[in-house]
């Protein structure tokens, strides 16, 4: 694309001059009284003018090399805030901050007014989100899909120590970067039935009939890439009301069934699923899906189209789809049904083009998440598609049996349709419809491989393959920790920012005992700006010269928060027996929110806040341990914990965290980490070094072999007088005295209901880490010295690398030269 260009868009000389125009005229209101939101809307606006003639000329640029798209179908993204980013990545901080002090305003307390877009529940969308920074700034042509809810992830607060879950209405005062393309709507159908016709030649053929509608509007919000002009978008859809669908009850004089039915229609975009809430059944969440799958195929095949009339048997040269998880796999069927019954080609060459498009990446092996829908459910909102996927499992079944004779156990194993519970198992239709299948780190793709989908594995040699997760160096290590950026900027030049493996030449620095000063202020001014916000939002002091250990994600007994508490807890009973125990300071901070009906989850964040009000209310803990629930957990919050981080706690069970992304954000950023071989640990153990991690715990194949075995957590106890006491203490309500029956179940669901998690197991293996800890941060320098060798190694873990990897081994694409 034409390039000189870029500067010419930001056009900074009338930046204050666009803010202004935008707040009068755009958003109807006075400059005075100075109010910040206002200004922030208005340098939104301003921004936003800026980004999208960069997306005009990057649209060009996709069009006229007519190169390959990739298309990332997600359920969910968690992009955060935009303003920050945005001006980062388009090189217009400086500039920014010049005009909004001129203003009378600070640029930082600007972007603290914008909301999070928080349109997913965790890493699955965070990932998505920092795929889409990769995709731009590596100049990769395509876009995301996604739905745009009305209301996010819930928004959490604590109120007496219990978790209570708000609406999350992030549009409330409007979305400055949400634009409406009215101009673009299409209809989705739902419900009706699939009908059988003879074309003029005398072809069966078949037709949806008697569907209702919906329509689907696409909202864009634009996001650039750093430095080099790309901009690429998120097209997010938005239910609204079909006009036939409301006019002809109109007509019959039923306004308000009319009205009724609008008001159902466009409750599809409302809200995000929360993740672990059982979704089987949930007829709202199946439609949810196929309106994202529905609209997204309507548009891709009408921009394969606009060039002229395309031939259909060129589309996989043309159109890479990435299925984010199982959630979009009736994409796969939707395919086949617009080629079959809408263009009227052959089934296998259908189904060819079908498999050559689709690549689909599994993100978890919890079997409650392994989406299937039961038939009748799907047959009454999707009946074609319901067909249409028999008709994909007989033909798959039928090449089965010819490959397997007589081995009836391979055949129902591996069927789409599961004839025993009448349910259609998506992940199995995602990978027959795919040429590509990938889990999110080496261990989670080998587990898919070895223990999920063997019979598939063996099936399809070379189909499944591995692409390890990453994380935007942009967002979480120049935008979320500007003190730590310049020093190593300073250090080793600019150009980390696009080339992650950059970091390498900060390795010798770990031995120069004066950048580990630097280093060890960076942190601490990092530690002291955290230790403000929470001072602001949860009223409560912690000093940042105490070891901050932190764990925050999702709230689930597998990521095993309960064994971090079993830590703290002993810690507590250490110090209180022998107050002179040489240990360092320590600040406990844990932050997740959890599904609204999870209740173990639930009761756990009950637990940590009881266990933290008896600690901080203890005069003999003060000044050497701390410990705090840090209510509503978000992107925006993660960019002020991450960075403050000395400790990072990555201690799920070995074999369930699939990948983990907040693990790469903290080592990003020179936190050490605490954890255990699961997911992408391994990797970070890897790159990072044995010596420059605290591993402890069971393996995955040990965590299988025990949970076989059956090993009685209770003889655990016996043997343990440590985790008998904290168990003891938990269990009867030490810290639940006007409720001492409060955390029972949490005790039992460890004695009672076999441990599951292995938290028993790990928990004395946990505890000789932390020792390890312990005895690390009491020598500053060699801290810092594994501190800097964190960040120094992990420049794999950029999604560049990653993306990059997808569009070279899985899409086929080259990314566009600048
Ligand atoms: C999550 C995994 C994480 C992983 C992210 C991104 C789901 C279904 N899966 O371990 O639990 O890092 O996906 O791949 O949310």
């Amino acid at each position: 694309m034409g390039k000189g260009s870029v500067t010419d868009y930001h056009d900074l000389a009338s930046l204050g001059e666009d803010i202004r125009r935008h707040i009068l005229s755009n958003l109807g209101n006075d400059l005075y009284p100075p109010d910040p939101f206002r200004y922030f809307s208005g340098l939104a606006y301003a921004v936003r003018d800026r980004l999208i003639r960069m997306w005009l000329a990057t649209q060009t640029a996709y069009y006229d090399s007519m190169s390959k798209r990739v298309y990332y179908l997600s359920m969910e993204f968690l992009p955060g805030r935009f303003l920050m980013n945005a001006i980062i990545n388009m090189g217009m901080e400086q500039g920014c901050r010049e005009t909004v002090t001129d203003l009378g305003f600070s640029l930082d307390d600007l972007a603290e007014e914008e909301r999070d877009a928080g349109l997913g529940n965790g890493g699955l969308g965070r990932l998505a989100s920092c795929y889409m920074d990769s995709i731009a700034t590596c100049g990769i042509p395509g876009c995301g899909y996604g739905i745009l809810y009305d209301y996010g992830l819930f928004h959490q607060t604590i109120v007496n120590g219990w978790q209570e879950e708000q609406a999350d209405n992030w549009r409330r005062h409007g979305s400055p970067w949400v634009i409406d393309r009215m101009e673009h709507l299409y209809e989705v159908r739902f419900h009706g039935r699939s009908e059988a016709y003879a074309d003029d030649k005398g072809n069966l053929r078949y037709r949806w009939a008697d569907a209702d509608t919906v329509m689907a509007m696409p909202c864009d919000i634009l996001l650039p890439g750093h430095g080099g002009g790309h901009v690429t978008s998120m097209r997010l859809w938005a239910a609204a009301s079909s006009q036939e669908f409301s006019l002809r009850d109109f007509n019959q004089g039923d306004f308000v069934g009319a009205m009724q039915a609008k008001i159902l229609s466009e409750n599809i975009s409302k809200v995000l699923y929360p993740n672990d809430e059982p979704v089987a059944g949930k007829e709202l969440r199946l439609k949810q899906q196929y309106f994202l799958v529905a609209a997204t195929l309507r548009d891709i095949v009408r921009r394969h189209r606009k060039p002229g009339p395309a031939a259909f048997e060129g589309f996989a040269d043309q159109v890479a789809i990435q299925l984010n998880d199982t959630h979009p796999t009736i994409a796969v069927a939707e395919l086949m049904r617009i080629l079959v019954d809408e263009e009227f080609l052959p089934w296998e060459d259908a189904w060819d083009i079908c498999r050559e498009t689709f690549a689909y990446t599994n993100h978890t092996v919890l079997p409650e998440a392994l989406e299937t829908w039961p038939m009748d459910l799907l047959g009454r909102v999707l009946p074609r598609h319901l067909e249409i996927i028999a008709e994909i499992d007989r033909r798959f079944q039928a090449e089965v049996a010819a490959r397997h004779p007589g081995d009836d156990g391979k055949l129902a194993r591996m069927a789409i349709i599961d004839r025993g519970s009448s349910r259609v198992r998506m992940a199995h239709l995602a990978i027959v419809g795919s040429h590509a299948v990938n889990g999110v780190a080496r261990l989670h793709s080998d587990i898919l491989r070895q223990h999920v989908f063997p019979d598939f594995d063996a099936f399809y040699p070379g189909k499944f393959t591995n692409v390890t997760n990453g994380v935007t160096p942009r967002r979480w290590l120049l935008q979320a920790n500007p003190v730590l950026s310049a020093l190593i900027t300073e250090a080793i030049g600019p150009d980390w920012v696009r080339d992650l493996t950059e970091l390498r030449r900060l390795a010798p620095l770990a031995e120069d005992a004066a950048f580990r000063q630097s280093w060890r202020a960076a942190k601490r001014d990092n530690k002291k700006r955290l230790a403000r916000y929470v001072l602001r939002k949860a009223g409560l002091g912690i000093n940042p010269d105490t070891l901050f250990d932190v764990q925050v994600k999702r709230m689930h007994e597998y990521k095993r928060q309960l064994l971090n508490v079993l830590h703290v807890v002993t810690l507590y009973n250490r110090l209180r027996r022998d107050p002179g125990l040489a240990v360092p300071p320590r600040t406990v901070l844990i932050g997740g929110k959890a599904a609204p009906g999870y209740f173990m989850a639930k009761r756990i964040i009950r637990l940590i806040t009881a266990v933290a009000e008896k600690i901080n209310a203890d005069p003999a803990m003060r000044g050497r341990l701390r410990m705090l629930f840090l209510p509503n957990y978000c992107v925006s919050q993660a960019e002020k914990v991450i960075p403050a981080a000395d400790l990072s706690q990555q201690i799920s069970t070995a074999g369930m965290e699939a990948s983990g992304t907040g693990n790469m954000k903290f080592a990003l950023n020179g936190a050490l980490t605490i954890g255990t071989l699961d997911g992408a640990n391994i990797e970070i153990m890897q790159e990072v070094g044995e010596d420059n991690i605290f591993i402890f715990g069971l393996t995955a194949d040990e965590v299988a072999a025990a949970r076989t075995r059956g090993v009685d957590p209770r003889s655990r106890v016996r043997d343990d007088p440590e985790l008998a006491e904290a168990l003891d203490m938990i269990g009867r309500g030490f810290f639940a005295p006007d409720d001492p029956g409060l955390f029972t179940p949490v005790v039992e669901s460890l004695l009672d209901r076999g441990d599951y998690y292995c938290v028993t197991a790990d928990y004395r293996a946990c505890l000789e880490a932390q020792d390890r800890v312990n005895a690390l941060y009491l020598d500053p320098d060699a801290w810092s010295r594994k501190s800097i060798l964190n960040t120094a190694n992990m420049g794999f873990f950029s999604s560049d690398r990653a993306v990059m990897e997808y569009a070279r081994n899985i899409w086929r694409i080259e990314p566009l030269k600048e």
